[in-house]
């Protein structure tokens, strides 16, 4: 496991097969080119939609170590700390939705970074109170595509609100754009997870490097 920094969210890629059209190779080959280009930290999230067997998402999980090795990225699992533990992630993010987050501390803490997933104050305060989680992940900030089951979007005066009412560094997702990248970082967020927008581009180089680039402006 290596040390959190909050300067692993700056640009978080979030994806699984079922972002590429199910198309595994597509997937390592895009990851890999978004891994290249300079993304901060990378989670496998293999749901809605997928159609890999869990021997091959183990598989899959595996290999996603070894490429997020190779390109000094640290890597996450969603959800599922115990194959995060069994391919050596450096982390877990857990959902609202998923396992207890207090079950995941106990078996994780100290092995794994934690992740979890706080879109409300109430959530926010309760995630201030657990001084094992290393960030938040808020939105959707705005409407997505990516998540079948999201909850309404927040907007980013919510966003901001929430992440001055946060200890952990927040990062933002859902809906993230070229078009609204730059409102989405004034809210003062540590950084943005996408799906679609690296995931979807034409050009995930260009689209990786214009995403560190407005961290400068
Ligand atoms: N959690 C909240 S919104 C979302 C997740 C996993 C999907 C984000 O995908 P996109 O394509 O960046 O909107
Ligand atoms: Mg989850």
């Amino acid at each position: 496991m290596t040390a959190f920094d909050s300067n692993m969210l700056k640009v978080y890629l979030v994806g699984g097969t079922q972002d590429v059209g199910n198309d595994p190779e597509r997937f390592l080959r895009d990851v890999e080119a978004a891994l290249k280009a300079g993304v901060t930290a990378f989670q496998y999230r293999e749901k809605d939609g997928s159609q890999l067997s869990k021997a091959a998402t183990i598989d899959m999980a595996m290999r996603l170590r070894k490429l997020t090795h190779q390109y000094y990225v640290p890597y996450f699992i969603d959800d599922d700390e115990k194959l995060a533990l069994k391919v050596g992630a450096d982390g877990v993010h857990v959902g609202q939705k998923d396992q207890r987050i207090e079950e995941v501390i106990q078996r994780a803490a100290g092995k794994l970074l934690i992740g979890y997933s706080c879109n409300t104050a109430a959530e926010i305060a309760k995630a201030n109170r657990l001084a094992a989680v290393d960030y938040v992940g808020t939105g959707p900030v705005f409407p997505t595509n990516s998540k079948g089951d999201a909850d309404p979007a927040i907007g980013v005066v919510q966003l901001a609100q929430l992440n001055a009412a946060s200890q952990h560094p927040m990062v933002a997702i859902g809906g993230i754009s070229r078009d609204n990248l730059n409102a989405v970082l004034n809210t003062g967020v540590a950084g943005v997870a996408v799906i679609s927008m690296i995931l979807g581009s034409q050009d995930i180089t260009s689209t990786v490097k214009q995403m560190q680039a407005a961290y400068s402006n």
